[in-house]
């Protein structure tokens, strides 16, 4: 990897610190002009991303160029995509992995950065195409001899929520015979309320897991199995797998189908992966999840480029870490004004919080410096009548990436009181972003609104297959220049082992307790029992 040096020791740092003293102060008057609201747009990928409404100048945005070049993040990501071990604390125990989600997608343009992974991804996708295409001629059918409608998914963290999120965006574009079901929590309601109301004689149910050993997912799939047993059903009929190789999942022999994500793809970065690749085949087909890979993939081109003003994904990043480390916010909603990206903000909670949610840099120090924010949201208009009452006049500032579309994705819209509903849509979305920048004086201070509340508009023209592979990459990307900035591992996530851990011990010990009087004696209270037990077992 290029040089990696600590953020707060690159020259532009302190530069921006002393800029940050006197952000631009958007509730001046004329502050937020037409030449201002003009100038301030990147383009890329099919979006545009609208930023007049940050506490930039001209001469912040140089800085912040600096601070990008110092850190050599763009030549990072390239270096990522070519293969450079960048999943790694250097002296320490780590992974020591690779780092190419990209080249998953990398199929549109010669040559492929990493030639070798994106023969494996190509390798992935026949196998994939040759499966739904066996199931559109009917030359694969249900045991019974019926087309298979349903789909059950089995995963959780990467292994759920990014695909989720991007089939709920696509609903619009669904095969209207086929549909995707979820089971990620351990929580046994989760598996039956899925499993109750499916024909399961027509149901495939796809095993995700990179690992091959979550706990969750492992015990979801025998939930599954024995339903498919009890309704007299064979599961090596209807189960497929999405596991890495070699894992204690990757055997074809319980499967009907079984296909591999590898070690160098992160479980958050895997939707463009065969992880996402299956469910969203089957419901979508293989061209849309073609699309999909192309948009992701022209992002992921438009991400090396060096100048922020040009580079969406670097322009977002750079824009996060001006809020979060010289303006001192700790958090940033993510608000998208289209009801199908509502499980798109939980998506990238993950992507964002489990990569750079970090105190330590890629050398094993200490960082001197704030990391990622709190990543939080929820779909407008919805979220207006919710908690924008404390992003407009609460004590704690809230920047905000506003999602927009242009256009609806199912054409179906009327004039109600002479606007269209994706009219109304629009004009909130742009309202918010002036009322939460400029604010508003007033006599009664019950009625004042601050302003000064940092915002970007990414918009696009519709949400599409190809735009939500886009947005996807847009996130991915920022998320992993961010982290080349701050000079952390965003590809880890140690953080998540140490309550694994104490929860496995303790189901070793109840497991070990089965058949102790003293234990099936609790039955009125067993989670009582259960928390003083844990006490003396946390201990060790
Ligand atoms: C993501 C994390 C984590 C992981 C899940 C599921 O980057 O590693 O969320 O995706 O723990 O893991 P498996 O796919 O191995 O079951």
């Amino acid at each position: 990897m290029p040089d990696r040096l600590p953020m707060d020791t690159l020259p532009a740092f302190a530069a921006l610190n002393d800029l940050a003293r006197r952000p631009l102060d958007l509730t001046a008057p004329g502050a937020l002009n037409p030449a201002r609201i003009k100038a301030m747009v990147c383009q890329g990928a099919g979006f545009t991303l609208h930023y007049a409404a940050q506490r930039v100048d001209d001469t912040v945005l140089d800085r912040l160029q600096e601070l990008a070049d110092q850190s050599g993040a763009v030549d990072q990501f390239l270096a990522m995509q070519q293969g450079a071990i960048a999943n790694r604390i250097d002296g320490q125990e780590s992974e020591n992995r690779q780092v190419l989600h990209t080249a998953t997608r990398d199929l549109f343009t010669e040559p492929p950065r990493e030639p070798k992974a994106t023969a494996q991804a190509r390798g992935e996708l026949d196998r994939l195409a040759t499966f739904l295409a066996d199931l559109d001629s009917g030359r694969l059918t249900a045991p019974n001899g019926e087309t298979f409608t349903d789909l059950v998914n089995i995963g959780i963290g990467g292994s759920d929520l990014g695909p989720r999120a991007v089939y709920l965006a696509l609903q619009a574009f669904r095969r209207p015979d086929r549909q995707i079901h979820f089971i990620a929590n351990v929580d046994p309601d989760d598996a039956a309320a899925v499993l109750a109301p499916l024909d399961l004689s027509r149901t495939l149910v796809n095993v995700v897991s990179k690992s091959g050993s979550t706990l969750e997912t492992l015990t979801n799939e025998e939930l599954a199995r024995t339903a498919f047993l009890s309704a007299g059903l064979d599961p090596r009929q209807h189960f497929l797998a999405v596991t890495g190789e070699h894992s204690p999942m990757d055997n074809p022999d319980h499967y009907l189908r079984a296909f591999h994500m590898f070690d160098y793809i992160g479980g958050r970065y895997s939707t463009t992966s065969m992880v996402g690749g299956v469910m969203l085949g089957f419901a979508l087909g293989m061209e849309s999840f073609l699309d999909i890979l192309k948009g992701a993939h022209a992002m992921d081109r438009a991400a090396e480029t060096r100048a922020l003003r040009h580079n969406p994904a670097l322009l977002l990043a750079l824009l996060g870490i001006w809020n979060r480390n010289f303006l001192d916010c700790d958090t940033v909603a993510i608000l998208p004004y289209s009801q199908a990206l509502h499980r798109f903000t939980a998506h990238l909670q993950q992507c964002d919080m489990e990569s750079n949610g970090k105190s330590i840099t890629r050398q094993g120090a200490a960082v001197g410096y704030h990391t990622g924010p709190i990543v939080w949201g929820e779909a407008g208009t919805n979220g207006q009548h919710a908690f924008y009452q404390l992003i407009h006049q609460g004590t704690t500032t809230v920047p905000v990436e506003f999602i927009g579309f242009r256009q609806c994705q199912y054409g179906r819209d009327r004039q109600v009181q002479a606007t269209f509903s994706q009219e109304k849509l629009v004009a909130n979305l742009l309202a918010q972003s002036l009322a939460l920048a400029i604010g508003q004086a007033h006599a009664n201070p019950n009625k004042r609104f601050p302003g000064n509340r940092p915002n970007t508009l990414i918009l696009a023209d519709r949400l599409t297959p190809e735009s939500m592979g886009a947005l996807l990459a847009l996130y991915e990307n920022k998320v992993a220049l961010q982290g080349f900035v701050w000079n952390i591992n965003s590809f880890d996530q140690e953080g998540v082992q140490l309550g694994k851990l104490l929860a496995t011990r303790l189901l070793d010990h109840f497991a070990g307790q089965r058949n102790d009087p003293a234990y099936n004696g609790q039955a009125s209270d067993p989670l009582g029992w259960a928390l003083l037990e844990t006490t003396g077992l946390l201990a060790k």
